[in-house]
C-alpha cells in the first residue's frame, strides 16, 4: 500500500489515443443480463468487517447512478464523520477508474487507479472493476464492491436517528427495489406514479431505502412528464440537501 503523501498521486489524463476507450475489457456477465459478478461481497457488521467508525472508505463516481446512491444513504445517515469518502475522476480509457485533479485525490491509499484496491484485495485480480467499492482501512482491502449491499449496510449498521430499513418495512422495500434494479419499466413507473397520489414519499412521510433507489432513475430519466406525482416527488427530494448536494444536474 502506498502511503498517502503530501503531494497527491494523480493518473496521467485520460488518452484514448494510447490506451483505447474503456470496456467491455473485464465483462464478467450472469445469466440474464449484462451484469457483473461481484467477487467481493463482505458485509459491514460481520466479525471480519465490525461496524467502526473511521474504519471504511467509500470510493465512488459522480457519474454512476449506483455509486450516487450510496453517497445519499450515507448523507441521510450522517455518516459523514464515520466513513471517508473520494471520487474517482468522470472520464475513463483503457486503463479504467483513475484519480485525477478534477475529482481529488485518493486520500486512503494514494492509488492512482481504482484498479490497485482490487489488485491488492486479490492479487492478479481479473474481475470487474466497479464503483461504489467499500474498502477496510485496517484489513487493508475491499469490502464489497455489491452496491445493494453497501447501501443496506450504511443504512442499517450505524445507528442514527434514521431508519432507511425498519424491519417492519423490509419485505415491501425490498420488492420495490428489486423492480428499481435496473431502469425501470413503464409499468413500474406507472404504479408507483400511482402510489404517491396519497404520500409524500414511497412509504409515507419517512424516507427509506427504496426512495434513495427510485429517486436516482428519477433525475437521470429524460422525461417525467407523464408521470405528474413522479415528477413532483422527485422535485420534492431535490429539496433534501441528501439528494441535491450529491447530485450534479445534467449528469
Ligand atoms: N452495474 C452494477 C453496479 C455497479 C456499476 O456498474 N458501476 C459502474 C459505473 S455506474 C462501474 O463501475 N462499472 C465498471 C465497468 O464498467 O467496468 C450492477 O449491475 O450491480
Amino acid at each position: 500500500m502506498t502511503a498517502p503523501t503530501d503531494t497527491p498521486a494523480y493518473a496521467s489524463p485520460v488518452d484514448l489515443d494510447a490506451y483505447g476507450p474503456y470496456g467491455p475489457g473485464r465483462a464478467h456477465t450472469s445469466a440474464g443480463w449484462n451484469r457483473p459478478i461481484y467477487p467481493f461481497q463482505g458485509r459491514i457488521g460481520s466479525r471480519e468487517h465490525p461496524a467502526e467508525a473511521g474504519r471504511y472508505h467509500l470510493y465512488v463516481s459522480w457519474v454512476c447512478p449506483y455509486a450516487h446512491r450510496a453517497v445519499i444513504v450515507r448523507r441521510l445517515k450522517g455518516l459523514e464523520d464515520v466513513i471517508s469518502l473520494s471520487y474517482v475522476d468522470d472520464e475513463r480509457d483503457g486503463r479504467g477508474w483513475a484519480f485525477r485533479e478534477r475529482r481529488g485525490p485518493d486520500p486512503v491509499n494514494g492509488f492512482t487507479f481504482l484498479e490497485q484496491a482490487y489488485e491488492a484485495t486479490e492479487k492478479g485480480y481479473l474481475g470487474h472493476i466497479s464503483v461504489p467499492v467499500l474498502w477496510d482501512r485496517t484489513l487493508g482491502r475491499i469490502v464489497s464492491n455489491h452496491y445493494p449491499d453497501i447501501t443496506i449496510d450504511l443504512a442499517t449498521q450505524w445507528s442514527s436517528g434514521v431508519d432507511l430499513y425498519p424491519p417492519d418495512l423490509r419485505p415491501e422495500i425490498d420488492a420495490i427495489n428489486s423492480g428499481l434494479d435496473r431502469r425501470p419499466a413503464p409499468e413500474t413507473l406507472e404504479r408507483l406514479d400511482r402510489r404517491l397520489g396519497d404520500r409524500r414519499h414511497l412509504f409515507g412521510d419517512v424516507i427509506t431505502e427504496s426512495d434513495v433507489r427510485l429517486w436516482v432513475h428519477l433525475v437521470r430519466l429524460a422525461d417525467l412528464s407523464a408521470y405528474p406525482n413522479l415528477s413532483a416527488y422527485a422535485r420534492d427530494l431535490h429539496q433534501h440537501p441528501a439528494f441535491a448536494d450529491t447530485f450534479e444536474d445534467g449528469r
